[in-house]
């Protein structure tokens, strides 16, 4: 009898240490993966509208899933997710020429809010998008944004928006690749003095819920991350 009882006491302590896992790991899921900090590369120094800076360098890409986005090789918990990568977590320096390069794989629509396929916030109001000068994208056809927005504290404000433009649905995916060839996004602006900021995507990729701001939208480490200028 008393053992039943010793065995059925092992038991329910089992359960409840079973339980408790799947607790964590759905939360965890919930929460997101939060991959690694991706710091700028500061190479040499660059003229800009505030005189000689430091310039620093940092490489993104959009994907249309998480397969390659720095969520592990299986895609982590949201494979068919949208997403940035390798992480959405970025540094940069100070008082900087700030350059970035996005490689968007990804296809698109219209944009809800127009104001967000303008280009703001660069150090001449322009991006280069495979190497062409623009100051906007058709808002017709954006795959994401790269949004950086200031918290309301009194750090310096930072405001960038980089529309990123769709690729076409009818582009066949490059040689060797599960991804058609990117479109290539590039676009510098100055940092202030140091402080710490949130980016997001500004065009509705996620899925149903929220108006499509649902899922990678509004799960941190997909389609938004931090920007921590040090
Ligand atoms: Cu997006």
């Amino acid at each position: 009898m008393g053992k039943v009882r010793e065995y059925a006491k092992a038991s329910a302590a089992v359960l409840v240490g079973v339980l408790f896992v799947v607790l964590v790991a759905t939360t965890m899921a919930r929460a997101g993966t939060t991959p690694g900090l991706l710091n700028a590369t500061v190479k040499g120094t660059a003229q800009t509208p505030v005189g000689v800076l430091p310039h620093a360098f940092l490489e993104l890409a959009s994907y249309p899933d998480s397969l390659a986005a720095g969520h592990g090789p299986d895609g982590g918990s949201h494979p068919d997710w949208v997403s940035y990568g390798p992480t959405t977590n970025l540094t940069v320096p100070a008082h900087s020429l700030v350059t970035i390069t996005i490689k968007q794989y990804d296809g698109g629509e219209k944009i809800t809010n127009p104001f967000f396929a303008k280009v703001r916030g660069t150090v001449d109001g322009t991006m280069t998008v495979n190497g062409k000068s623009a100051t906007d994208a058709n808002p017709d056809a954006i795959g994401h944004t790269f949004t950086i927005h200031a918290l309301p504290t009194n750090q310096d404000p930072l405001f960038v928006n980089i529309p990123l433009p769709a690729v076409p649905d009818d582009v066949p995916p490059a040689k060797g690749s599960d991804y058609p060839p990117p479109i290539v996004v590039t676009f510098s602006f100055v940092t202030g003095g140091p402080g710490k900021y949130v980016w997001n995507c500004e065009y509705p990729c996620g899925d149903g819920t929220y108006a499509k701001f649902g899922g990678p939208m509004s799960t941190r480490g997909y389609m938004s991350g931090t920007f921590t200028v040090t």
